[in-house]
């Protein structure tokens, strides 16, 4: 008999042709009845497999007596409770380490995107205004004093290819971190208002929640950019909105917000707002590897076996 498991997300074809393989699969978010689906399924799942942002709804995790693993095709543990698994005896796997690169890739480009104003000259183009007007000077990326916040893998992923771009790195984190590739600053004010661009690698949850908030985005300032490859919940998002509305804070590379995938309006037409669909880690190679990772957790959960990656 194979053993069932709930699906919250779509994965890749690949990666979802394993685990029909291996076992019962239903997905979650393909039942046109979520209540009856999970209802239906309840007494017979042992596994959840889902995404970083989705997690594993609390009322989910409660409603699935036989639950022993939540198997997060991501890094981020922020969307499950797990105090609540450790009671529960319920095991937790992320996928680190195969998606730093290209959540680093994806800040560096972000950050080019808002200082080169490379989406803002794409659209131009498109629109045909060239031939009708010039367009506005960007700002130079290269040698620019780039502040990290959270120097975790993936902060430090970025700081390697800032360096490739002479920029002057700094960092704040819990406390300093050994080897770091750059200046710490306990102080995430000091280190906003010394930074010409700050970029959010921390993790997510109530420790980090509304961190970037008032103080840090006016200490950044009107010349100042903010990328964000994290959580939405790590920025107060209206203060947020707000400055780059008003041009308190210059300008902003955001590949997560605070309710995705509803992204505020006001920002829809801001020129130096650069939007992505939470698509950080989302490269064909690196989805590949993370659900390769998600496969191998599952095998080894059912075998008994030692979880390559476990939170919990
Ligand atoms: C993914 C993420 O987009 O790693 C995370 O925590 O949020 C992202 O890498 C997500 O896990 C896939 O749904």
């Amino acid at each position: 008999m194979k053993p069932e498991i709930l699906m919250l997300e779509p994965m890749m074809a690949e990666i979802e042709a394993a685990l029909d393989a291996a076992y019962v699969v239903h997905r979650l978010h393909r039942a046109p009845d979520r209540a009856a689906m999970i209802a239906a399924v309840a007494p017979t799942v042992t596994a959840i497999v889902t995404g970083g942002a989705t997690g594993a709804p609390a009322d989910l995790v409660a409603a699935l007596p036989r639950l022993g693993i939540v198997a997060i095709n991501g890094v981020g543990t922020d969307a499950v409770d797990l105090v609540d698994a450790r009671a529960r005896g319920i095991r937790v796997t992320t996928t680190p380490g195969v998606l730093t690169d290209d959540v680093a890739d994806m800040a560096l480009g972000l950050t080019l995107s808002v200082l080169r104003r490379l989406a803002q000259g794409d659209r131009f183009v498109r629109a045909g205004s060239w031939p009708q007007s010039g367009f506005p000077l960007g700002r130079k990326a290269t040698g620019r004093r780039l502040g990290i916040v959270g120097l975790g893998r993936i902060g430090r992923a970025v700081a390697e290819r800032a360096r490739g771009f002479r920029m002057d790195i700094a960092y704040t984190d819990l406390a300093p971190v050994a080897e770091a590739p750059g200046r710490f600053v306990g102080d995430l004010v000091e280190l906003a208002r010394w930074s010409e661009v700050l970029v959010v690698c921390s993790t997510g949850g109530p420790g980090t929640r509304g961190l970037i908030g008032r103080a840090v985005i006016d200490a950044l300032g009107p010349e100042g950019v903010l990328i964000n490859v994290a959580r939405g919940s790590v920025v107060d998002e209206p203060e947020l909105v707000a400055a780059l509305v008003e041009g308190r804070l210059g300008g902003a590379g955001l590949d997560v917000f605070a309710d995705e995938p509803r992204v505020p309006a006001a920002l829809l037409d801001l020129p130096g707002v650069v939007l992505e669909p939470h698509q950080a880690s989302a490269t064909r190679e690196t989805r590949l590897e993370m659900g390769s990772v998600v496969v191998r957790s599952l095998a080894a959960f059912y075998a008994g076996e030692d979880l390559p990656a476990a939170v919990v």
